[in-house]
């Protein structure tokens, strides 16, 4: 059995501290004490005896619930409440979740261990906890009205069950859903196999990724609950680039990468650098022979993905949703196209009044992030997050996987940025250029001529066009 000073020691490895990481062991306590996370730091894996064999995961800017045994079973104690979250570096939000952090600390067990896990509502009105994809008796699965009576403010509520399959889970309210969910309360769940099981392989490193969206206003921290599609901030586990932490990998680590959607939409998953095989999906572990590389997974509402890979190239390679306004911030809509029109003059007038006015996008967008135009508070950049070379131009669902040789098994901390080795780097050409590619477009104007446009589409098929 678990004793206090064994959790104390566990906290004690992490790596960043688990803010009273103590359970409560004695058995005349009726339920653990609940374990509380105040940084939006990603913890280290803990290893202890009991997680002895198996590979503990790592949750990106998230945790793993310590639990105590009591008799045959795990017990856990999940507390339902409003947080305060940090999604990026100087921008919070008032949200719901769970032992102080959204999403709230990711459940971790093995095949075939019993699990309680006790429910503490704190939040102002009632909740309940589904186990989305578990295989458990039908009174446990958390559907307020269906499966059980919902859980009032004040109450606590207690949940058992065996962990029947290994996989990846979530967990998230089934009561009041789309307020519940619209404020962050979810959570990530792993079941690791009992034993060597021939579709899963042993990773040296298994992140786990939530997708979740939120509609704030800029300026404002709390998110709109009644927005159905048009979220502004796209999050890994209630964080947006520049807040996403790196996925950290040792050159030749086999990584496996966990992600669930809980958002309104699908996310088309894209990993630079390596290839991936889906090697599990809600249902659990997929067959090897039905397995294909891929640089790009899409992943559908309320779905998990497990994706694997060898860590074989060294870099900083960017990770990210493939549909664009999901890699960046809040700010991105309801601005018109501004590119290419021209308003020297209203710009000129306005500046008279204004002197530091600039138009939004007249180039495209990426003068954005170099924007000296004030932000409102507690709000981040559309565009941002500064890498060795310049501005990313990224936000939202934006991370990167940094391969390096030399790392230890056992570091998730960020190595800071990749040294290119010589002839390993795109570089400027300072050479002579032909006639033709010296200007950008005829008279540096920002939209080709309607007469270029006629003849370039009239005339392509003479090869005298490109002689200059
Ligand atoms: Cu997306």
């Amino acid at each position: 059995m678990k004793t206090r000073r064994d959790f104390i020691k566990m906290s004690a490895v992490a790596g960043t501290a688990i803010a009273g990481a103590t359970v409560a062991t004695s058995s005349l306590a009726r339920l653990p004490d609940p374990v509380t996370q105040t940084s939006p730091d990603t913890a280290s894996p803990i290893k202890t005896d009991e997680n002895s064999n198996y590979n503990p995961v790592v949750t990106l800017n998230g945790w793993t619930l310590p639990f105590r045994m009591n008799g045959e079973y795990k017990e856990f104690h999940l507390v339902a409440e409003p947080v305060v979250r940090e999604l990026g570096p100087g921008m919070t939000a008032n949200l719901w979740g769970y032992n102080g952090q959204s999403p709230g600390p990711t459940i971790e067990v093995v095949e075939g261990d019993k699990i309680r896990i006790f429910l503490t509502n704190k939040l102002p009105e009632h909740t309940s906890i589904h186990w989305h994809g578990q295989r458990l008796p039908n009174g446990m699965d958390g559907v307020a009205g269906l499966n059980q009576v919902a859980v009032h403010p004040g109450k606590t509520f207690v949940y058992e069950f065996e962990a029947k399959r290994p996989g990846t889970f979530m967990y998230h309210p089934h009561a009041d859903e789309m307020t519940q969910m619209a404020m962050g309360m979810m959570g990530f769940w792993v079941t690791h196999p009992k034993n060597e099981h021939p579709w899963i392989s042993a990773v040296d490193r298994d992140y786990c990724i939530l997708l979740n969206a939120f509609d704030i206003v800029p300026g404002s921290e709390t998110p709109n609950i009644m927005t159905m599609l048009d979220f502004n901030l796209w999050a890994w586990n209630s964080r947006i680039f520049p807040g996403i932490a790196p996925l950290v990998a040792r050159k030749n680590d086999r990584v496996r990468v966990r992600v669930g959607n809980l958002t309104m939409t699908n996310h088309p998953i894209h990993v630079h650098g390596i290839e991936f095989e889906v090697t599990g999906t809600d249902g659990g572990p997929t067959r090897p022979e039905s397995r294909w590389k891929e640089v790009t997974t899409d992943i559908a509402v309320g779905q998990m993905r497990q994706i694997e890979f060898l860590a074989d190239e060294e870099g900083d390679w960017a990770m990210h949703c493939h549909k664009s306004h999901h890699s960046m911030n809040a700010m991105g809509h309801d601005v018109p196209t501004m590119i290419g029109v021209d308003h020297r003059g209203i710009t000129e007038k306005i500046r008279k009044l204004v002197p530091d006015y600039m138009v939004m996008g007249e180039r495209g967008m990426a003068d954005m992030t170099e924007m000296t135009m004030p932000l409102p508070d507690n709000t981040l950049p559309m565009m941002t997050g500064d890498g060795p070379y310049g501005s990313v131009e990224m936000g939202g669902m934006f991370s990167m996987l940094k391969v390096r040789a030399d790392l230890a098994p056992d570091d998730y901390s960020d190595p800071g940025w990749y040294k290119h080795p010589e002839g390993h780097q795109a570089y400027e050409y300072n050479g002579e250029l032909p006639e033709l590619s010296k200007q950008l477009t005829p008279g540096n104007s920002l939209m080709a001529p309607k007469s270029q446009l006629a003849s370039a589409h009239f005339k392509a098929v003479k090869p005298t066009l490109h002689k200059g």
